[in-house]
């Protein structure tokens, strides 16, 4: 029984779409939702990045748990992303996120495909594998913050 409660709650869920996910009683809540899954991932890249620059110690399995927990959450947020979430709370994403919305698709498409990347390089299990992905990861994230996140 538990078995199969947890099989039809993976199907659920690798059905339901992030839009389908996405509902939020209030923007409040939309801005909580894209925050937290930011946060968790961006705690899990500067492990990578103190290990990346020599600031921490490698560690293989660290470093890969982290990659993908990284990769996982880096599909979360856009969700969050709801029309009339600008402006709410302490958010500092910018009006642009929705005024150039193709271009915000764009610029996340764009990180998650560079995550996947540093995900795959931390499987290596190399701390050069891990250096030469972590620098366009980090470019990714830069490269959305610079338009689409105020200072
Ligand atoms: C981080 C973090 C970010 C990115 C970005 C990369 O560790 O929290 O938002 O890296 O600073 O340029």
């Amino acid at each position: 029984m538990k078995a199969i409660s947890a099989a039809v709650l993976a199907a659920s869920i690798a059905l339901l779409s992030t839009t389908a996910m996405a509902q939020f009683a209030k923007p409040e809540d939309a801005v909580k939702y894209r925050q937290s899954a930011l946060t968790v991932m961006a705690k899990h890249f500067g492990r990578l990045g103190a290990m990346a620059n020599g600031k921490a110690p490698f560690d293989a399995k660290q470093a890969a748990d982290s990659a993908a927990i990284v990769e996982f959450m880096s599909k979360l947020p856009w969700a969050g992303f709801v029309e009339g979430s600008d402006n709410v709370g302490n958010t500092r994403a910018l009006p642009e996120v929705w005024s150039q919305s193709a271009k915000f698709k764009e610029a996340s498409e764009k990180m998650m495909t560079e995550v996947a990347k540093l995900n795959a390089a931390a499987k290596v299990g190399t701390l050069d594998s891990l250096k030469a992905a972590f620098g366009p990861a980090g470019g990714a994230c830069k490269n959305c913050h610079d338009t689409f996140r105020a200072k």
